[in-house]
């Protein structure tokens, strides 16, 4: 299979590096990973990784700007389905290919990659890069390691396996980089996300099932002299609270006109309810966008039933991922 996806890259030359919208530091690192390794691979090829960046994650990166381009192929890394990829010229590509560790939702191009047991996909470029022995620098490995740590919440995850430990050794060893340095860049935050975290936790609602949630309107976000983003960027701060199985944290995103919901579990598969709402993911981390609050306390009602329901027993065998 990898064999065939350099295949495919070595037949174009523009090449062109997408993800999904609302960008992750897995999605970004693998997109500017990959581009930086196949220019120095193909370095007559136009190849360029497009979409919205974050200034939070400006320290990873630099995206480039998105040009109508010609002939080009396109490489969707991380994203499931057609409609969350961040790149306006989807239906111009003359050729698609998926590398993704999302559970499957749809088929966008007649090369796909998938495998849902990866903890990230800057693991399975990894892997990719090794085994094609593509061009690696201490720069490339590091930004690789940084979307695998950002996405197994460093390696919290039961995608994490001793591959995806002999892989970061093989990385470490052979293009040593700081691994301080990686988490200052992901995990440095300003002190007013600090208040927010503890508005949220004080005013957490949770329900008899587990279910803990909160709703931070654009008022209360503004009174944090935060943004729409912060709210879900600390999602992962909530968990291992004994009395929370399923927690979300719905915010007001006055610039898109919807709410933005992150979901996390510690159980309960969560990423059905995400996809009946314009959302998706994984099994314990998801995200949706729903119009409006009232639309957020149908999916927080669909939750607390996914909750209920774990508890009677009926999960436990089912939700454990192999
Ligand atoms: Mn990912």
């Amino acid at each position: 299979m990898y064999r065939k996806i350099l295949n495919e890259i070595k037949k174009y030359d523009t090449i062109v590096i997408a993800r999904h919208i609302g960008v992750d530091p897995d999605a970004l690192c693998g997109q500017l990973a990959l581009r930086d390794s196949l220019r120095l691979r193909f370095p007559k090829k136009k190849i360029d990784a497009v979409g919205n960046g974050s200034t939070r994650f400006a320290a990873l990166g630099t995206l480039d700007k998105v040009e109508k381009y010609d002939n080009f192929l396109l490489i969707v890394l991380d994203t499931p389905d057609k409609k969350r990829i961040d790149f306006p010229y989807v239906e111009d590509a003359n050729a698609i290919m998926k590398i993704d560790h999302h559970p499957f939702i749809e088929s966008i191009g007649k090369i796909e990659y998938i495998d849902e047991k990866k903890s990230s996909v800057c693991e399975i470029l990894m892997d990719f890069l090794k085994k094609m022995h593509l061009p690696c620098n201490c720069q490339i490995a590091r930004t690789l390691y940084s979307g695998l740590a950002s996405d197994s919440n460093r390696f919290l995850y039961n995608t994490v396996t001793d591959s995806t430990f002999s892989l970061v050794a093989y990385y470490l060893k052979k293009y040593p980089f700081s691994l301080p340095d990686v988490y200052n860049d992901l995990y440095m935050r300003p002190i007013k996300e600090l208040r927010l975290q503890g508005y949220i936790g004080e005013n957490l609602n949770l329900t008899e099932n587990g279910l803990a949630y909160i709703q931070l309107t654009n008022e209360q976000i503004i009174k944090f002299k935060a943004d729409s983003a912060s709210g879900g960027n600390m999602i992962n701060d909530f968990n291992f609270i004994e009395e929370i199985l399923v927690w979300v944290i719905a915010t007001e995103d006055v610039k898109n006109e919807n709410i933005r919901i992150n979901i996390r579990s510690r159980g309960p598969i969560i990423n059905q309810v995400a996809e009946k709402y314009h959302g998706g993911g994984h099994m314990f981390a998801a995200g949706a966008r729903v119009s409006c609050f009232e639309e957020a306390e149908l999916l927080l009602k669909d939750l607390d039933t996914v909750c209920k329901n774990y508890i009677k027993g009926c999960g436990e065998n089912e939700n454990n991922i192999e």
